[in-house]
Order: structure tokens, then sequence, then C-alpha cells
């Protein structure tokens, strides 16, 4: 594609239904996408990976990464599609040395522990140390439908520094709760470090051709609200800020797991939209952020395993419950998990696509 052709394209892109609804405009019908839709649920992705040999492979192999991610926009044609990569990728290139054991999760072989270790992280170029992931997202460009926006993505500093103190996934996050309590100094670097890598990294992502981005803050939810102020939300605001600066088209999605009690803090932070799990109300979440943020969720990813009746009637109540009005777009509450029928995704589909109401007509 020429530069003016894929110019006009971007242009196109930034019409679509999820970039309108991120921008809180009318749409013909509410677009969706799946947190992990490309994932162990899907066949197709458990034939790449096997050919890939291990995660680490696939997601540092731009053909096979730009495969699987293109694999859940070809099999159900979502209004958006997600990179192929993982959160840890950025601790990984930082020298942690990052391994997934099968039935064990991710495991670094190096962890932080104390100020020195905090002192003596490096700062990646992400053209350089993280370019399969940018060769990636270029790839990934010219690959997908022109009309279908790309979502870059990266961790919040919290919950990536959970894992670099934990050494990998933790049931309670006892040591990464106790770090910030006993060397709030160091934890302070860390995350100001942190949200300075992960700031690149998501400027090269975008500089390689994500139309939007998507921060995940996964373990928010344990923090009390004043460590969840000062080292959760302060890191992911100047991340935010930052991006908006250089790029006021690109929307950011901050989804922060279990933090509804900071629904109003969050949505100050100046992104465009905030993603909600199941155990908050879309309509609630509605009325405390008002018209400043759009809303991305929230269907518990459980529903999926249950029969296609039950599958329709939770995503109508999803839908119904959003009500009137821009703003909306459809997701899970978290990602999809690995036992989820791939044809149950074609109900949730078809039954977001059929759904009518007043608020999906367009004003214009
Ligand atoms: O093939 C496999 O078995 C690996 C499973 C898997 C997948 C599909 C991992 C390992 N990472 C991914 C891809 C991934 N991870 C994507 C892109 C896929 C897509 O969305 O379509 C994204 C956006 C992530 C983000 C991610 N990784 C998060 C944040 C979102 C969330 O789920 O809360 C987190 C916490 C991780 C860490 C991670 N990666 C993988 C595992 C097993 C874990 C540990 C999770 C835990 O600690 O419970």
């Amino acid at each position: 594609m020429n530069e003016s052709s894929s110019t006009s394209a971007r242009m196109n892109r930034r019409e679509s239904r999820f970039m309108r609804a991120l921008r809180r405009e009318p749409v013909d019908q509410t677009p969706i996408w799946l947190m992990r839709q490309a994932g162990r649920y899907l066949p197709e992705y458990r034939a790449t990976r096997a050919k890939a040999g291990d995660f680490l492979t696939l997601a540092g192999t731009p053909e096979l990464a730009c495969e699987v991610t293109l694999q859940p926009i070809q099999r159900y044609g979502f209004d958006a599609s997600i990179l192929f990569s993982d959160i840890l990728i950025l601790p990984h290139v930082m020298g942690l040395e990052l391994s997934f054991t099968p039935g064990e999760g991710p495991k670094f072989a190096r962890t932080i522990r104390h100020p020195d270790d905090v002192r003596n992280l490096p700062t990646p170029d992400p053209m350089n140390e993280t370019r399969a992931v940018m060769q990636a997202v270029e790839l990934i460009r010219q690959e997908l439908p022109a009309e279908t926006p790309l979502i870059g993505f990266a961790g919040s500093p919290w919950t990536v520094a959970t894992y670099m103190i934990e050494g990998g996934s933790s049931k309670d996050f006892a040591k990464a709760r106790r770090f910030l309590l006993q060397q709030p100094e160091a934890a302070e670097h860390l995350i100001q470090h942190l949200a300075r890598c992960t700031t690149d990294y998501l400027l090269a992502q975008v500089a390689s051709g994500a139309d939007a981005l998507m921060l995940f803050d996964s373990w928010g939810g344990v923090l009390s609200p004043s460590l969840f102020h000062r080292f959760s939300l302060n890191g992911m605001k100047s991340i935010v800020q930052t991006i908006q600066q250089q790029h006021p088209d690109v929307p950011i999605i901050l989804f922060a797991k279990g933090c509804a009690f900071h629904l109003e803090a969050l949505a100050d932070t100046g992104c465009q939209a905030l993603g909600i799990d199941w155990t908050t109300t879309l309509s609630d979440a509605r009325r405390r952020v008002g018209d400043r943020v759009a809303l991305q969720g929230n269907l518990d990813p459980v529903v999926l395993t249950s029969s296609a009746a039950v599958i329709e009637q939770a995503v109508q109540d999803t839908l119904d419950d959003y009500g009137e009005g821009p703003g909306h777009v459809f997701n899970l509450g978290h990602g999809i998990t690995p036992d989820v029928p791939p044809e149950h995704v074609d109900v949730l589909v078809e039954t977001v696509r059929n759904y009518r109401s007043g608020k999906l007509t367009p004003s214009t």
C-alpha cells in the first residue's frame, strides 16, 4: 500500500464502529471484540502454537504472531483486533528472563527485591529490544482488513511490577504488596521507571501502526485505596498523559480489574474508555463516570461455558443494562478462558449483531 492509500485507510478506520464508540459517537451496532480473543480456546491457535513450539517463540516471530492475531478476525469478524503479544515481554527484555513452563504459568529467572535491583534496570529501546513486536504490528496492519482497527497494549506498571517482584503469578501478591510498604521509595522508582519504558513501548506500537491502545491493570484490585492511588493510578496517569499529548487521536482504554471503587479516579486520568469487569453493572459505571469516557465490557467470561440460551440472555441483559446512547464497546469482563467452545462465541457475536434498540440508530 502506498503512503496516500495507507493514510486514507487510517482515516476510514477512524470512522469504524469501534473508534466511533470510543469517541462516544453514534454507531449502527455496538462494536464487539474479546479480551484474549486469540488464545487456546481456538483450535487454529493451538495448531500455530504447536508449530512455534513455545509461547515466547510464537510471540517473538512476527509472521506467527500475525497469524494468530488474525485468526479470530477471520473466524468471527470482530470489530477490533488486538496485537498478539504479552504484558511480560517488557520485563523480559529488561533482563528478567521470562519462561513459560506448561501448566505452571510465567516464571522470571531474576526478580526485583532490593533498591539496587531497581537502579540496575535498563531502559530498553523499543525499536531495538522489542523489534519483533513492532515488526508484528507492521505486518498485522498490512494483513488486517483495512477497516479493522488494531489495538496495541501493555501491562500497567503495577501489574507488571507484581510479576517482577513475585517472579511469576501469585495468589495473594504478598511479596509485591510488602515491597510497597517496606521499600516505598524503591517501589516508586520502579513504577516510574516502568511508566517511562511502557510509554516508549506504546509510542513505538503507535508508530508501527496501532490505532488504539489498552493498558491492563489486572491486579490493581489487590491494593488498598491509598496504595492503589500511589502505586497503580499514578503510573497509568503519567503514561496516558504523555501519549495523549503526542497522539490526541489515539484512544487509550484502561482496564483495571477489581477496581470498581476507583472508577471516577480512573476516568479522570484523561483516558478515552474504561474496561469494566462483571462485578460492576455498566449502568452504575455510567452513572458514576457520566459522559467523560466510553465503557468497554462486561460479560462474565464464565457465561461462555453455558448454554446458548443463557449466553443470549446474558448478552441482551448487558446491552440493556448499558441502555440508550453511544459509548459502549461490547467485551467480556476479563479474558476468554481456554474451555470455551468456539461455537459459543458465534452465539455471542450473533446476539450482539442482532440486538436492536434506539441507541443503535445513528443520529446522522
Ligand atoms: O498459549 C498459551 O498457553 C499461553 C496463554 C497466553 C496467551 C494467549 C499467555 C500467557 N499470554 C497470551 C497472550 C496475551 N496476553 C494477549 C494477546 C491475546 C489476545 O488478547 O488476543 C494479551 C492482551 C495478554 C495480556 C496479559 N498477559 C495479561 C493482562 C490481561 C489479563 O488477562 O488479565 C496478563 C496478566 C498476562 C500474563 C500472562 N500471560 C500468559 C499467562 C499464563 C499469564 C499469567 C496470568 C496469571 O498470572 O494469572
